[in-house]
């Protein structure tokens, strides 16, 4: 049976839960109108920098059977690209989720001002990328995150996410969680890749990537429990009260299953994406299915956090 995987977050309503993690098939416009064709939840871009930017040097993505490391180092086209593709991809009838990013404080201020005026369904804040060398991820600082997110906030009008790296410690999940409270998050995306990972080729007696030495952001099915560790931390913290998008290792239908128990509304994919295109997404869309009517479960919403504890 067919069930309907439709879900909502801050409001919003996505025709499937499942759609693309922030940097996966969604840096060009041809990219973009793929996810808008294809069975993907809404259309997630790649995180905007104020100018266009051609990334870190290449080899910088490389996949094995675990799963995949990364330092992109946020290639993009530029926030006003982004901006002005905003109208056109939401003629795709699902949500646009604007990913925002920046190199320092005042380029996320700027950037969420100008593409809030073309109305994103909602604006995810990347706070979490690993990759830019010199540049230590905002989201491991709660002082510095809370200022960005406080200026963001100020300056737009659609519902506010933030897409935060792994925490390994239930006091930095308190923290945050106090953070995103004050300020009045909207929605989290969890999890961005586990940063500064080293994948190494035994043969070559080499680093797998280019950039920073061979390190970098991981994902793919061997960040699953870390992915599930946070959706559940923050899902128990805030009681269920702010919707959480559950990213990192969903390779199959009982991966999302697992994030939804966890207490995710929604599931982002990354890593199957880049491997298997956006047919992924209709593989993935039947697999949940048959989880959910063997469960005896009739929506994504009806098994939201409910994971047992022994
Ligand atoms: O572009 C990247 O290198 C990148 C980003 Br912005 C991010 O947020 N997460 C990631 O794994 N790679």
């Amino acid at each position: 049976m067919a069930i309907d995987l439709s879900t909502t977050i801050a409001g919003v309503r996505f025709p499937s839960c499942f759609m693309n993690a922030a940097g996966a098939l969604c840096v060009t416009e041809e990219e973009l109108r793929g996810l808008g064709l294809s069975r993907a939840g809404a259309i997630v871009t790649k995180s905007m920098t104020i100018e266009p930017r051609f990334g870190n040097p290449e080899p910088r993505y490389y996949a094995f059977p675990g799963g995949s490391i990364n330092s992109m180092g946020l290639p993009n086209l530029g926030y006003a690209a982004y901006a002005k593709l905003i109208p056109t991809l939401k003629e795709f009838g699902k949500p646009v989720i604007a990913s925002v990013a920046g190199l320092c404080e005042p380029d996320f201020v700027k950037i969420a001002t100008v593409v809030n005026e073309r109305r994103p369904d909602l604006i995810e804040v990347n706070l979490s990328c690993p990759n830019i060398p010199g540049k230590p991820q905002i989201g491991y600082d709660a002082e510095d995150s809370e200022r960005v997110l406080d200026q963001v906030r100020g300056v737009i009008t659609v519902p506010m996410g933030v897409k935060l790296p792994p925490y390994f410690d239930p006091a930095h999940h308190e923290k945050m969680a106090r953070v995103i409270e004050r300020v009045g998050v909207e929605f989290l995306s969890l999890i961005n890749s586990v940063g500064n990972g080293l994948v190494v080729d035994p043969e070559r007696e080499s680093v797998a990537i280019k950039p920073k030495g061979g390190f970098g952001g991981l994902g793919g099915a061997m960040i699953k429990p870390v992915a599930l560790a946070n959706v559940r931390a923050f899902w128990k913290l805030f009681q269920g009260r702010i919707p959480i998008i559950g990213v990192g290792g969903i390779v199959n239908g009982t991966d999302a299953f697992e994030h939804l128990l966890c207490g995710a509304s929604a599931v982002q994919i990354g890593t199957v994406l880049v491997e298997e295109g956006t047919r992924a997404f209709e593989r993935l869309e039947q697999e949940l299915s048959a989880v959910l009517s063997r469960k005896g479960y009739t929506s994504p919403a009806a098994c939201r956090g409910k994971l047992k504890e022994l």
